[in-house]
């Protein structure tokens, strides 16, 4: 089933060694605050200059670039729905980052990669939910990419290391 290639850390996501981190953006991909600034403050200016020829990202997309000073390989990034109460596609949205988000994986044939919890800060999409849809996807790519030997949730925060280990204990 794929759930031992899942790991919950409660690490800041900048300082791990893996193929490929996502960061949480918003639609211009030109930084901001929570976990999208932290990658861009500690992977340089490099990135941001990289980050200014790909004209922006529509929510539910995903784009890849380079990992500048980070020990990362590539840094994949996203941009979660913001939460409106739920009727505006927010779920649809959420799941298309991650589909998204892997399509690239297999594109690039990374082979571990770290996520944080998309839409779930600033953006206000409820935890539990979002964990729900996350390991949904993530089973998915698992068995779509047996390449693919490691999936690194950093949890952050108490409420979504909760979240992710309720959906983990739920079976597909
Ligand atoms: N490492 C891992 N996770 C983190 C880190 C970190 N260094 N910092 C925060 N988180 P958010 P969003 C967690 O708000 O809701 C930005 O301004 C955080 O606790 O970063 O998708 C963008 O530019 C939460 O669990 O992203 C957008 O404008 C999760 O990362 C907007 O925020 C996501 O929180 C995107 O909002």
């Amino acid at each position: 089933m794929g759930d031992e290639r899942i790991f919950l850390v409660d690490d800041d996501i900048t300082g791990l060694a893996v193929d490929a981190i996502v960061n949480a953006a918003n639609n211009s991909l030109l930084g901001g605050g929570g976990v999208d600034g932290a990658i861009h403050d500690a992977a340089g200016p490099g990135l941001l200059a990289e980050c200014r020829t790909l004209q922006g990202c529509a929510t539910g997309e995903a784009k890849i670039t380079g990992g500048h000073q980070l020990p990362a390989r590539y840094v994949i990034h996203t941009v979660g729905p913001v939460w409106h109460g739920g009727g505006k596609q927010e779920p649809e949205l959420l799941a298309a980052c991650y589909r998204r988000c892997f399509a690239l994986v297999a594109e690039y044939g990374l082979q571990t990669i770290a996520i944080p919890a998309i839409s779930t800060g600033v953006y206000g999409f409820p935890k539990e939910a979002a964990a729900v849809i996350a390991i949904g996807e993530i089973r998915r790519a698992l068995i779509d990419n047996p390449q693919l030997l490691k999936v690194v949730l950093t949890c952050f925060n108490q409420g979504t290391r909760q979240a992710y280990e309720k959906a983990l204990k739920d079976k597909p």
